[in-house]
């Protein structure tokens, strides 16, 4: 690791373009919040390798969103990792611990764009993003500007959960979840909204499907899916059926049957009438072979069966812009 004395002469050989874009150099090293902090949310937005700290700093102007940037001295490589972090200069330093030195940021409050949409069209940027919504702030998946509220991949995470849990949301973020009601009606109370429907099955296809005017009540009203418009898509339409049914969960039976979906065949939850077209919170049993029907997760359009189990399944939600 260099010195110190040499970090800093570095620092005060940067040229004023630089501080002209509003970055500030902070010359005193202390051990940084920003690594010491295991809460501390760290976004790598590049790792490049950079000749210098001059030219990573280079790199972290010349990249949309880019907060801070921390250069680094490997055992033969210098690196550049640019950050796109919430940041306030306070929460800022420079850290010297091993490897690590020249953290910079920006003397302001980075706003945060506050739709997956807005980041992305701010930053072409997806990953785990917090939203803050008007009641509650929650994580959730970014991908191209949708807001991913649905999720299943492998069957790891238990989908058969009860109303509280259907309610604030379930599993992991990074893998399989659900955003949870309350907090996709927060997202879609307002302004228009699409949603897409995303199924793959066990050959390796994925279709979608593509709906307008989607939007969750509140639970006043069981969190009503409103009538969706479908807009195409091979995955098909096995969803405005459900338009204008409140949610059931097995423990809540707010659906048409004379008996609770969720609880019976369903075996899930959903916007369910009597009972359902599609069922995406339903068992994940993986590859049947069984010749004996069940039901699981399932969207009939796909296979034009409501028996075929889906390897993964998503959900996703933007605002649409005029
Ligand atoms: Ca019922």
């Amino acid at each position: 690791m260099l010195p110190t004395k040499f970090l800093l002469l570095w620092i005060t050989l940067l040229p004023r373009s630089l501080l002209s874009h509003g970055l500030v150099f902070i010359s005193n090293p202390v051990q940084s919040q920003l690594f010491a902090s295991e809460s501390y949310q760290e976004t790598i937005l590049f790792e490049k390798p950079a000749r210098s700290l001059l030219d990573c700093a280079r790199l972290c102007v010349l990249t949309p969103c880019c907060v801070t940037f921390n250069f680094t001295v490997m055992t033969s490589q210098l690196m550049c990792r640019g950050h796109s972090v919430n940041v306030t200069s306070e929460e800022a330093g420079v850290t010297n611990a091993a490897g690590k030195f020249g953290l910079v940021t920006r003397l302001q409050t980075v706003q945060q764009p506050p739709t997956c949409r807005a980041l992305y069209d701010l930053c072409q940027e997806d990953r785990i993003y917090q939203l803050h919504l008007s009641h509650t702030n929650v994580s959730a998946s970014c991908e191209a500007g949708w807001t991913v509220f649905h999720r299943r991949l492998n069957g790891q995470i238990e989908f058969f959960r009860n109303w509280a849990n259907y309610s604030n949301g379930f599993g992991d973020v990074t893998g399989e979840y659900w955003l949870g009601l309350d907090a996709v009606h927060q997202m879609t109370s307002s302004g228009s909204h699409e949603l897409s429907v995303d199924a793959e099955d066990w050959e390796g296809n994925t279709n979608t499907a593509i709906f307008s005017n989607f939007s969750v009540s509140s639970q006043d009203t069981n969190y009503t899916l409103n009538k969706v418009v479908f807009e195409g898509g091979e995955l098909g339409d096995s969803l405005t059926y459900h338009g204008g049914a409140q949610f059931t969960t097995y423990d809540a039976d707010n659906d048409l049957h004379g008996t609770n979906c969720a609880a019976g065949g369903g075996h899930g939850a959903w916007w369910y009438k009597s009972c359902f077209r599609s069922n995406l919170n339903g068992r994940y049993l993986g590859q049947v072979t069984n010749s004996t029907p069940v039901h699981c997760m399932s969207w009939y359009t796909f296979k034009v069966t409501h028996y075929y189990c889906l390897k993964a399944a998503q959900m996703k939600t933007r605002p649409m812009y005029d």
